[in-house]
């Protein structure tokens, strides 16, 4: 039987990538995200590779992911894996001068969106039984503390916690949970995190030799495919070019 995987967040970064990755190796695809035309060239470019069925969808949006996931063809009674990676980060000024709005969006988007999607196609993840595969998107933000990371970083906090919390209560269902924690990627992430400013966005990469969204779609095929008896946890990936800056303390003048 064919595999299938139902991927969040496709119409660009890392989903888009992932996209590519499976349909290559003839994957059904079920691809979602808010912009419908990106959505719909990605399936009509993807289409002549394998199955795709593009579905708009807001995952902040709980009844429009339980329609979607009801309405899915019986032929995705049971789903291989899931790609819990729509997600994003709005701005990285201190928490004192952020707008709660944002953090709403974050929360709603990151943690409320990932939890429906998973909740809703658990059963289908559990009817294919061994081998088949949660992948959440987590991010070194939810492992190290920065400036600017608040409730970014928690939510991905909350990524890992829930994705290991699954693996014990999926025991004994074949099913595995993967909590994969990229670093810098370039990506249009910092594009929506810096409100479309293009200057910081070019200053976030420049000379860093980031990771690319096909880096972490390699590494999401490898996670996903493994023997059906390994469960990778946890990964933690960044460039070469990024580590970790160390204690800061403030002085008295
Ligand atoms: P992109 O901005 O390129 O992609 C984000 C995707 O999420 C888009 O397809 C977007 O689609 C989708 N999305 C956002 N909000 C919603 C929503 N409410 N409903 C449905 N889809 C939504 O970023 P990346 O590919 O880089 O990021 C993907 C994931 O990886 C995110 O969870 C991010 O937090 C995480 N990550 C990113 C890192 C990076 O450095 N780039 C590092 C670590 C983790 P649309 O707007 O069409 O809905
Ligand atoms: C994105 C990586 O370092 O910008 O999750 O928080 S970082």
């Amino acid at each position: 039987m064919t595999s299938s995987v139902f991927i969040t967040g496709a119409t660009s970064g890392f989903g888009e990538a992932c996209a590519r990755r499976f349909a290559r190796e003839g994957w059904s695809l079920i691809i979602s995200g808010r912009r419908e035309d990106r959505l719909q060239a990605l399936a009509k470019e993807l289409s002549s590779q394998t199955e795709v069925l593009p579905i708009v969808l807001d995952v902040r949006d709980r009844a429009a992911v339980t329609r979607a996931v009801d309405n899915l063809p019986a032929k995705f009674d049971k789903l291989t894996a899931l790609i819990n990676n729509a997600g994003l980060a709005l701005g990285a000024d201190p928490a004192q001068n952020c707008d709660l709005d944002d953090w709403d969006t974050m929360v709603d988007t990151n943690i409320k969106g990932l939890m429906y999607c998973t909740r809703l196609l658990l059963p289908r993840l559990i009817a294919q039984g061994r081998g088949a595969s949660i992948l959440n998107l987590g991010s070194v933000a939810g492992q190290w503390p920065y400036p600017g990371s608040h409730v970014y970083g928690a939510t991905k906090a909350f990524v890992e916690q829930f994705s290991l919390s699954l693996r014990c209560d999926l025991q004994g269902t074949g099913v595995r949970v993967s909590n994969i924690e990229p670093g810098l990627c370039e990506s249009e992430f910092s594009l929506v995190r810096f409100g479309g400013d293009q200057a910081r966005y070019d200053k976030t990469y420049a000379g860093a030799e980031a990771l690319q969204p096909e880096d972490i779609a390699e590494t999401i095929w490898w996670m996903i495919n493994q023997p059906a008896h390994i469960n990778i946890n946890s990964l933690e990936i960044m460039p070469v070019s990024q580590a970790w800056a160390g204690f800061s303390v403030h002085r008295k003048e």
